[in-house]
């Protein structure tokens, strides 16, 4: 193929903003806008590729700067395009992990590029799908019934309700089965003192009898308190997901854990994966492609993780539907993916940027998409809405705490709380 369609005219990155539930966390709570922000990395042919990215104004300037990088290169060599981002963003943004989020957008965008020019879809290019469908896990929050009445704007209400307890979270629960289908549950913790949670999963695992479960509090626990958790829901849990914070921490729990310690908060880049392995700290990665280098390094990610004997899972933050493709397209390439991934998606997609009809989480699962790229259109005015709202909020970063805060002036951060 000539390369004179294929170089990179230009890189369009549009911040959003979308609606998000008041989904409850060890830092605070979701407020109710999240931000993301969309590329459209077009070719001189006029091919158009697809990437999303978490938000805010930190993360804009990244991708801005990316923008201007990559013009001029040919989209099939990623490793250029790669080492021309990292190379704008390092004199500023010393962490890989940092470059990780704008690199990865940008390639991502690339490979969808790339699957439009050949006419087949991303997960050919990553060496193939080993499934036709990726099972995801219902992501379950504590959750306020709504975003309260706050600085002139009125409550804002969801069709999820309140969950508060343990029968409130068995309630989501079902209402997560009914609407997706979803075979496993994820418990986002962190937000109650640990018999409380303890009391969920018990309660969760008596209504689903052998669904597999996971707790993760985002590091809420100390190391005995994780500990103490591990051994009550010995039995109950398939992973305790970041009990505690650090590589350090995480081994001290790992050293008498009946359970596997996962995480996606202490290995997070490359250079942490020789002391996590050293020190045993994780039996479970949750990869993350948004952080990870994109979809290749993904994969070579699962290989190094095949090596070392430690499982695979996904992580996720709040979405839409450019993430959900790529994710899908990824985790169908991956040969030994060990649980089902994480999805926020139900939380958010009623404000899809993507065209409906695509996907469809069914059964818990997302059928790969077979079309080429990534399978996904951009529908437009959804696009041109997100951006108004995003412009119209001023809200420029996330602060789950700050927002907190608002609503319940004494709340204090604190890590680990319990
Ligand atoms: O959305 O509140 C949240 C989650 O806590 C998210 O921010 C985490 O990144 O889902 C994530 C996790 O598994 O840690
Ligand atoms: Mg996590």
């Amino acid at each position: 193929m000539s390369t004179t369609g294929t170089k990179i005219r230009e890189l369009i990155v549009t911040p959003i903003a979308f609606r998000d539930p008041p989904l409850l966390n060890s830092n605070g709570v979701h407020e109710p806008l999240a931000l993301r922000c969309v590329l459209q990395l077009r070719l001189e042919d006029g091919t158009v590729g697809l990437g999303e990215s978490p938000g805010g104004a930190v993360r804009l300037e990244r991708l801005d700067a990316a923008a201007k990088a990559v013009v001029g290169l040919d989209v099939f060599d990623t490793t250029a395009v790669t080492a021309a981002v990292d190379a704008v963003l390092l004199p500023t943004v010393p962490s890989s992990h940092e470059r990780g989020w704008t690199t990865s957008a940008v390639e991502v965008a690339c490979l969808d590029a790339q699957g439009k020019l050949l006419g087949r879809p991303v997960s050919d290019l990553l060496g193939g799908r080993v499934r036709d469908s990726v099972p995801f896990a219902g992501y379950l929050f504590y959750k306020w019934g709504e975003h309260p009445a706050l600085d002139g704007r009125e409550a804002v209400g969801d069709d999820w309700g309140e969950a508060l307890d343990p029968a409130g979270i068995v309630a989501q629960a079902r209402l997560m089965r009914e609407r997706y289908g979803f075979r496993s549950f994820k418990l986002k913790g962190g937000v109650f003192p640990p018999d409380e949670e303890i009391a969920a999963i018990r309660a969760l695992s008596e209504a689903f009898p052998g669904q597999p479960l996971r707790l993760d509090p985002n590091t809420a626990w100390t190391v005995e308190t994780s500990r103490y958790v591990a051994r009550e829901l010995d039995g109950f849990l398939e992973y305790l997901e970041d009990p505690t914070a650090t590589i350090a921490g995480m081994a001290e729990v790992a050293k008498d854990s009946p359970l596997p310690l996962a995480t996606n908060m202490c290995v997070i880049a490359w250079e942490h994966l020789r002391p996590a392995v050293e020190q045993n700290a994780v039996q479970v990665l949750l990869t993350d492609h948004h952080y990870w280098g994109g979809l290749r390094r993904t994969r070579e990610l699962a290989a190094v993780c095949e090596a070392f004997g430690i499982a695979l899972s996904m992580h996720s933050n709040s979405h839409l539907g450019i993430s959900l493709a790529a994710m899908t397209h990824v985790a169908a390439a991956i040969p030994h993916l060990d649980h089902s991934c994480d999805t926020h998606y139900p939380w958010n997609l009623a404000d899809d940027i993507v065209r409906p009809g695509v996907f469809e989480l069914r059964d818990g699962e997302v059928k790969v998409p077979t079309g080429p790229g990534l399978g996904v259109e951009l529908d437009h005015e959804a696009l041109d809405r997100l951006h108004r709202v995003y412009l119209e909020s001023g809200m420029r970063g996330r602060d789950d705490t700050g927002y907190m805060r608002r609503v319940e002036p004494d709340y204090e951060l604190r890590l680990p709380r319990w």
